[in-house]
């Protein structure tokens, strides 16, 4: 179960280091991913291949040719037409572990990264299944939501994060934090790892990582727990921690 992303960007170069190295760079040596960039300026038609213009009524900036974004959609549509295309904008559905797992049931994405003030309507209209946004905050382009996304979404791939781990166990999975995670030395400058820890103890272990869990959560993202598939368990815990009016630092601040 191969993955293939085609990338349509005005930036090609921004993808070839992140998507090299480490667990990436592994996955497409391997196989189990392909990435192309298209370069949109090598679908405009124009003679200065001219990619963007100023919009229509005035106003800041410029806005991104439909041609040219036409040209290489329709060109990548032609070896694959079942494949769907996704315009990364702030306007769009805000990117979670949910909507990553879904998007790893397509096996062949388009991802168009815009740039300036953003691409003509009437490639929304035409041409995109689907808006996709990475948070709310403005970039200078979609090239880093779209490395985002497929960071997100490769994961799931099988193999991509070594035969014996999936994505599926790591923490969105059920909707709580990460515990805390410590490694040697056990005492730093006298800040000590916890003593369960070292203990060798592993259901003592498994209680406390589950706890810590629940506490981060609650503490820092609790519309999380809402969503969460709690064990009766789980809940009495909750109710202590709840109970309880020490935070450990651990609770977000601005
Ligand atoms: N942009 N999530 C504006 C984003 C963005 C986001 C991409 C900036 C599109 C035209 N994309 N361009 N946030 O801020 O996906």
């Amino acid at each position: 179960m191969k993955m293939r992303f085609d990338i349509l960007t005005l930036f090609p170069d921004m993808f070839s280091s992140p998507l090299r190295e480490s667990i990436l760079g592994r996955a497409v040596e391997k196989g189990l991913i392909e990435i192309q960039t298209i370069n949109i300026r090598d679908y405009s038609l124009d003679k200065h291949q001219v990619v963007d213009d100023t919009p229509y009524g005035g106003g800041q900036g410029m806005v991104m040719k439909v041609e040219p974004i036409a040209r290489a959609i329709e060109w990548v549509k032609s070896q694959n037409p079942s494949t769907r295309t996704i315009y990364l904008t702030p306007q769009g559905k805000p990117l979670n572990q949910d909507l990553a797992r879904r998007l790893f049931t397509q096996s062949h994405l388009i991802l168009l990264c815009g740039r300036y003030e953003g691409v003509d309507e009437r490639v929304r209209e035409l041409f995109i299944d689907e808006e996709i946004s990475i948070g709310d905050y403005v970039l200078t382009g979609g090239e880093l939501a779209a490395m985002v996304l497929i960071d997100a979404v490769s994961r799931f791939v099988p193999g991509v994060l070594g035969s014996d781990r999936s994505a599926e166990e790591d923490s969105f999975f059920n909707s709580l934090l990460e515990y805390p995670q410590y490694t040697r030395p056990s005492d730093f400058r006298g800040s000590c790892v916890p003593e369960v820890l070292l203990s060798g103890n592993h259901s003592a272990i498994s209680q406390w990582r589950r706890k810590e869990a629940l506490r981060r959560t609650w503490l820092r993202r609790p519309d999380l727990l809402a969503k969460a598939n709690l064990f009766e368990e789980d809940k009495r815990v909750l109710e202590e921690i709840r109970n309880s009016s020490d935070d450990c630092g651990l609770r977000n601040t601005d």
